[in-house]
């Protein structure tokens, strides 16, 4: 059997020259431990769709605000952390200072922030242990997959080190084949949500910095020979024609592989190549095209050898022509929210189907074709929602702020998660722009830094456009946008606070636009915070009434933009932030939402909601 290295990974083999950085960067805490069969964790496209073994429930917890489970007094990492689960024996000669049996738990898939008072602000690192029962069967690999876990993470197996991840956000997996065992196993993660001024994102973020496994935890068996990525597409030419290829891990070349649509009645077949991957080209009769009006799936077979995925799949396209976004080749008008991974009722992050379906249910009833998936990739289930639903998306790399953007760590970071963010997303049909970044200053190395990234993105999806939350400046009653960045872009994003952060409401009726750019555009954000149940006069700040009428005046102006394709406003759900400590009004939540944590409706969910219905908002040409 061939080793399981990561120069055969699709992305491994674009990120060669960077990977380097990714894990040299993360400094000393990330230093190799001994024993150790770690390497670098690998993406595998529609993992959720896999037959697996949950790991998700009450796994042990220890606390480490110095991370003495892992570092000696003199700072030198230990051969006998925590990551053995030691258990003391009678007469041992040393102390053992922690044990995961007697430890209090943390459910996992969950931050720990919302789990325990004493948690709510904790920014370190954390241990993490689950006892698991395995009967590993001959000739497959078995990988530990992790939904996301922020910010970095040390998984070790039965005390062997598997692999190790930064990025807060994106799934991956751990090849565990040989550190599993028959009968009892355990893992054991450390995870550590320290900010970290050379992070992705860096120190400042206006959401809360959730720790812990805040995504499902699994085992997946795989034969040897396996599919790890594939990206399946509607042609944007003539006619239906399905595009793209299926990447096979250590298959000779020359290996086949298998697409069928059973619905379709097509079957298509083709070759791997040396690098592993088989083209797949081939036309359909009378394929339903993906739509918000029409959010038709198909289950969609792909197989290798031994291996088969069981995929449900929408297929449509998305293009630009002058200032119009085309889908399905017409014009649409993207009238949408923005939303962040925040649980609504309970707080926390967002990941489960529930979550998912009452935070776009809402967007649903507000008329709402589309969603802007802030800050960061969103859990699955979202994007399997949204799929379902027929909702339009805007996925995000947390490029956000103020990022070391000189540091070429900080670039392979940003990469690393770009890459796993599209590799792991890119078969939903609901995923029409990846956002490269968000509020970015326009500085020559930002620049360079974000068109690096969006190159990337194109090289990785070229079926997809290229999208920014784009800084506007003010010239008078000017909005000017001229961001350097807009060149790279396929439809510029901007975002705006005319009526909170700056004027009043009736600011937005004097302002006028200039857009340097010839491209759709999409206001990303504006918006105004109300405390929900609070009334009062409509320019008393922070009342219902106040953020509804910022919402009026905003549409009024909006309809003045001529190439403006789309909207989403800040935000469906207040959430948690740390910037906010407002008391009485705030507390320590960003009030922008058009709806209460807890499931109250503002008076400008109304209004938007009106203006969506009518569409008395928004031309698409
Ligand atoms: C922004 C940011 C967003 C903030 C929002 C606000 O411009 O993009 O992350 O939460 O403003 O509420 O200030």
């Amino acid at each position: 059997m061939k080793s399981f290295s990561i120069g055969l990974s699709v992305r491994a083999l674009a990120l060669a020259s960077s990977s380097f950085f990714v894990f040299a960067g993360s400094s000393a805490i990330f230093a190799a431990t001994a024993p150790s069969l770690a390497s670098a964790p690998i993406v595998l496209t529609g993992a959720d769709r896999r037959p697996a073994l949950s790991l998700d429930g009450q796994w042990a917890s220890i606390i480490d605000p110095y991370f003495s489970g892992l570092f000696s007094f003199h700072h030198e990492e230990k051969a006998n952390g925590w990551f053995l689960n030691r258990k003391a024996q009678p007469g041992d000669a040393f102390p053992t200072e922690y044990n995961f049996a007697t430890a209090p738990k943390l459910k996992v898939p969950a931050d720990w922030n919302t789990q325990r008072p004493s948690l709510l602000y904790y920014e370190g690192p954390m241990w993490y242990e689950r006892d698991f029962s395995y009967e590993p069967k001959q000739h497959t690999h078995i990988f530990l997959h992790i939904g996301a876990t922020n910010y970095r993470s040390l998984f070790w197996v039965n005390g062997q080190k598997v692999c190790e991840h930064e990025g807060g956000f994106t799934s991956f997996n751990c090849d565990v084949t040989a550190a599993v065992h028959a009968g009892a196993n355990f893992v054991v993660a450390a995870v550590d949500n320290t900010r970290l001024e050379d992070g992705v994102p860096g120190l400042e973020t206006d959401w809360w910095n959730y720790g812990g496994l805040t995504r499902s935890v699994s085992l997946i068996e795989v034969p040897e020979t396996f599919i790890d990525q594939y990206d399946l597409h509607l042609d944007r030419g003539e006619g239906s024609v399905i595009e793209g290829w299926v990447h096979v891990m250590d298959g000779r070349p020359g290996s086949k592989v298998e697409v069928e649509i059973p619905e379709l009645g097509v079957k298509a077949s083709a070759v791997t190549d040396a690098s592993g991957r088989a083209a797949i080209r081939f036309p359909v009769d009378g394929l339903v095209r993906w739509s918000p009006q029409t959010p038709k799936l198909y289950k969609v077979v792909v197989r290798a050898g031994m291996d088969s995925i069981n995929e449900l799949m929408g297929f449509r396209t998305i293009e630009t022509r002058g200032t119009e976004i085309l889908l399905n080749g017409k014009p649409i008008f993207l009238r949408g929210i923005s939303i962040q991974g925040e649980a609504p009722y309970r707080t926390g992050r967002a990941n489960t189907v529930q979550d998912a379906e009452t935070l776009l249910g809402w967007t649903k009833e507000l008329g709402a074709n589309y969603v802007r998936l802030a800050h960061y990739p969103h859990d699955e289930s979202m994007l399997r929602t949204a799929d379902r639903m027929g909702l339009l998306v805007w996925s995000e790399n947390p490029v956000y702020w103020a990022l070391d953007f000189d540091n070429p760590k900080v670039l392979a970071k940003a990469e690393q998660q770009l890459d796993e963010e599209i590799e792991t997303s890119r078969n939903h049909a609901s995923i029409i722009l990846w956002s490269m970044a968000n509020e970015t200053p326009d500085t020559e190395a930002r620049t360079k830094f974000i068109e690096t990234l969006a190159a990337r993105a194109r090289a990785l999806d070229s079926s997809r456009l290229i999208t920014a939350a784009l800084l506007v400046r003010t010239d008078g009653h000017t909005k000017i946008l001229d961001d350097r960045l807009g060149k790279a872009l396929d439809v510029v994003g901007a975002n705006e606070y005319i009526g909170w952060y700056e004027g009043n409401p009736a600011s937005a009726d004097v302002t006028h636009w200039r857009i340097d750019y010839q491209k759709p555009l999409i206001m990303s954000e504006f918006g105004a915070a109300a405390k929900a149940g609070l009334h009062g006069g409509k320019d008393q700040r922070w009342t219902e009434e106040f953020q509804a009428n910022v919402y009026r005046h905003q549409l009024s102006m909006l309809n003045r933009i001529p190439q403006l394709r789309g909207m989403s406003p800040w935000i469906l759900m207040d959430f948690r932030s740390p910037n906010r400590p407002l008391a009485g009004i705030q507390d320590e939540f960003n009030r922008k939402g058009l709806i209460s944590d807890q499931g109250r409706k503002k008076l400008a969910f109304f209004v938007l909601q009106k203006a969506y219905i009518d569409k008395s908002v928004g031309k698409p040409q």
